[in-house]
């Protein structure tokens, strides 16, 4: 089935085909690859030229290796758009996922400083710390920290967010509609606790980001930092000329 011919190399032809059976949904995602050897045997190639096409696949996330079990097709990632300011809650629904939460701590606390310098947080001053673990179907997603201004938001430490969307309450129990948002991201090196939350390994590839959520008025309430998982996100955002 491929080409020796070819101008196109080996390795390569065997991940277009890889990438073709999945596309095809003839590969479903959690399905076990055939091995390197079962490979290279059936298209007549050599161990090296599986691996490298299979280490590519791995690299690019199509393909995910489980220690001392095999290389298996990953899950399909969530692509989220950059643009819209939206909540977890409904991006999930919008995507027919069921979204939940476990929360990890919500108090009345003392910001770090680049959370006060946002909020405009006096020196000792306080603000609600509300950590989550975000859940899609029951597969941990991201850990989020959200502080949220005090004392204006003090009704928010009385909720139940293993239930309840945080701009949900928000806007009904306090009146803070979320208007506008900035938000930076980054890719760093998935922490050891969030690690062991969301179910990577430690070190694997996380994006880190910043969001700060403004009301109505221009103020901003809320300064986020959450850890979403790199193997099942990809963020992306449409540009113009202009
Ligand atoms: C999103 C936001 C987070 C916000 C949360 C509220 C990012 C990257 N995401 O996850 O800032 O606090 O939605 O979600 O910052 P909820 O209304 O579903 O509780």
């Amino acid at each position: 089935m491929l080409d020796n011919q070819s101008p196109i190399p080996l390795y390569y032809q065997l991940k277009n085909f890889i990438e073709d059976q999945i596309t095809a949904g003839l590969w479903k995602p959690g399905d076990r690859v055939p091995s390197e050897a079962e490979l290279g045997t059936q298209f007549n190639i050599s161990r090296t030229t599986v691996r490298q096409a299979l280490g590519e696949l791995v690299n690019q996330g199509v393909l995910n290796r489980a220690q001392g079990k095999g290389t298996f097709v990953a899950q399909p990632r969530i692509r989220q758009g950059l643009t819209r300011l939206t909540s977890f809650t409904e991006d999930m629904q919008a995507r027919r996922m069921r979204s939940s939460s476990q929360v990890l701590r919500l108090e009345c606390t003392v910001p770090p400083a680049w959370v006060a310098a946002a909020l405009g947080v006096r020196e000792g001053g306080s603000t609600v710390v509300l950590k989550r673990l975000r859940l899609a179907d029951d597969t941990p997603m991201a850990v989020e920290t959200s502080y949220l201004l005090y004392p204006l938001c003090a009704s928010v430490l009385n909720e139940d967010f293993s239930r309840y969307s945080l701009y949900t309450v928000l806007t009904e129990k306090i009146g803070l509609r979320p208007s506008r948002a900035s938000q930076q991201l980054e890719a760093v090196a998935c922490p050891a606790e969030e690690a062991a939350l969301l179910h990577v390994r430690k070190g694997s590839p996380v994006l880190h980001m910043r969001r700060s959520t403004l009301d109505r008025s221009g103020q901003s309430f809320e300064q986020v930092e959450s850890y979403y998982r790199g193997d099942r996100y990809i963020f992306y955002s449409e540009l113009a000329v202009e």
